[in-house]
């Protein structure tokens, strides 16, 4: 497997001088975003080869396009605690891109949310739900509300005071949130509640992730974390490995975290260890499932309660030690940058066979390249969690013909969607000359389809 990759030809060495040459403006642009130039230095880095072998998106200019957001609104979100305090968040919404349709994406409610955060976020998106093949484009919201500790009726204030704000810049056709980050379907029907009421309509599209009682899909709260295992599975198989029988790392105990563990187990692995921001537990002998549903989906407690009902687990604190426990299989599915360089050396020296990123952006760029540069097999998040927003996509559709599928019919369509994915993916890195590189192979063919959209539609 190629790592990143490496300047060659002349061609290549055009496309790389282009592609530093636009970095360096979305720097001077971006001053102190770093997430945001993160996220697109990771995919400039990997188009070089399709520049250097297509010039006509350099022609086009769409990477200067591409990286500036159609619209970016910022709001104020007041509102009164149970005590009776008068609270102020900021609140956020992207538009990223739509060549391919409404914007489309989560919503994050996390006190680290920030203009940079929420432009990664939107970054990411654009290609991930190219990656999908439907027609959704870019987008990501949320505010720094930290929802930790809050009771529900403040959640509730909270978020109608962010919904009445948002509603204006929102709807089935033109811009379609869903949860992230500490936004589930509690805080999903809160806000839905709050837009019918501004809009005088029953417009079920304009949110997914609903309950299912008034418009949710059926197996959109499995979607990212099924999704991810099944693409993993794909990867997995194509070099003769499976989840059966493997030990298997999931960070984070959240909506992507609990699905990842369920269809890991489902597929024959022995699931040892997740965590929350708090710290991790290692349980040797499998982790009970239902007690970390019980004790993160119903209860809302921390993760270091597992070791009370389950004597033979241990706990540790911090979140970065959980990447020490030796695995075949690491799947990340809590938050940007949770491996570094040191961490992907650890899981490489203690012979990680594979990497599936259920997060947005886990691992950092040096990370990323310890893994790919050791032979570990990488699927990258914008690939591999594809599967949350495709269900979301599916919600859409449903919600158009005002009819609900089967379980059954949805998750076959995840299934089918992340297959897909990981043909083009793969297909993208044989034919642009990095085998193997799913990295490379996800953000050139997703890129492409944007792209291609952008050229057909004109500059507007
Ligand atoms: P949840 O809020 O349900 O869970 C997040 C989990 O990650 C929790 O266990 C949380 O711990 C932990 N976590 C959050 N922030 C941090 C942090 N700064 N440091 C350490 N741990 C942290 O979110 P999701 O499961 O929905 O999202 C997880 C990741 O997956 C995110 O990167 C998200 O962007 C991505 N994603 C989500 C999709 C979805 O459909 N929900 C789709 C695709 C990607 P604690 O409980 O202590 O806060
Ligand atoms: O990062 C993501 O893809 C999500 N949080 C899901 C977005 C969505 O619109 O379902």
């Amino acid at each position: 497997m190629n790592p990143t990759p490496q300047v060659i030809s002349n061609d290549e060495k055009v496309a790389n001088e282009y592609v530093n040459q636009v970095f360096e403006i979305v720097k001077n642009r971006n001053p102190y975003e770093f997430e945001f130039q993160q996220a697109v230095k990771e995919i400039f880095d990997s188009l070089i080869p399709l520049f250097a072998k297509d010039p006509i998106y350099m022609k086009h200019n769409i990477l200067e396009r591409i990286v500036e957001p159609e619209r970016l609104i910022t709001f104020s979100v007041p509102w009164v605690d149970d005590q009776g305090n008068v609270q102020v968040n900021r609140g956020f919404r992207v538009q990223f891109n739509s060549a391919l349709g409404p914007y489309k994406g989560g919503l994050r409610f996390h006190p680290s949310v920030n203009s940079s955060i929420i432009k990664f976020l939107g970054f990411e998106q654009i290609f991930k739900n190219a990656l999908t093949g439907q027609p959704i484009g870019g987008g990501k919201g949320g505010s720094d509300f930290n929802p930790k500790g809050k009771s529900d009726r403040e959640i509730m204030r909270f978020t109608q005071s962010f919904m009445t704000e948002l509603y204006r810049y929102i709807g089935p056709d033109v811009d379609v949130p869903a949860g992230d980050i500490g936004v589930g379907a509690k805080e999903i029907g809160y806000m839905f509640g709050q837009y019918k009421k501004l809009r005088g309509a029953f417009e079920a599209g304009v949110l997914t992730g609903k309950s299912i009682g008034f418009g949710g899909s059926l197996a959109r709260k499995e979607a990212t974390g099924y999704g991810l295992v099944y693409f993993v599975q794909e990867m997995l198989k194509d070099n003769g490995l499976d989840f059966e029988g493997a030990t298997v790392v999931v960070s984070g105990s959240g909506n992507v975290a609990i699905y990842a563990i369920e269809k890991a187990q489902q597929f024959g692995a022995k699931v040892v260890a997740c965590s929350d921001s708090n710290g991790y537990i290692y349980d040797p002998n499998g982790l009970n499932l239902d007690t970390v549903k019980q004790l993160k989906e119903v209860e809302e407690k921390r993760i270091r309660e597992y070791v009370e009902i389950h004597p033979g687990a241990e706990y540790y604190e911090g979140c970065t030690g959980i990447w020490s426990i030796p695995c075949d299989i690491a799947l990340p599915c809590a938050t940007q940058n949770e491996i570094d360089a040191e961490s992907a050396n650890t899981l490489v020296v203690n012979g990680v066979k594979a990497v599936g990123e259920g997060a947005n952006m886990p691992s950092t760029i040096e990370a990323a390249h310890v893994l790919l540069e050791n032979g570990v097999l990488y699927a990258p998040g914008k690939a591999a969690n594809a599967g949350g927003v495709a269900v979301s996509a599916l919600e859409m559709a449903q919600n158009s013909m005002r009819l609900s599928w089967t379980f059954e019919k949805v998750d076959q369509k995840l299934h089918e969607i992340m297959h897909n994915i990981y043909l083009s993916s793969t297909e993208a890195a044989n034919e642009y000359g990095h085998p193997g590189n799913l990295l490379v192979g996800a953000n050139i063919a997703g890129f492409k389809k944007v792209a291609q959209a952008m050229i057909s539609q004109g500059v507007v």
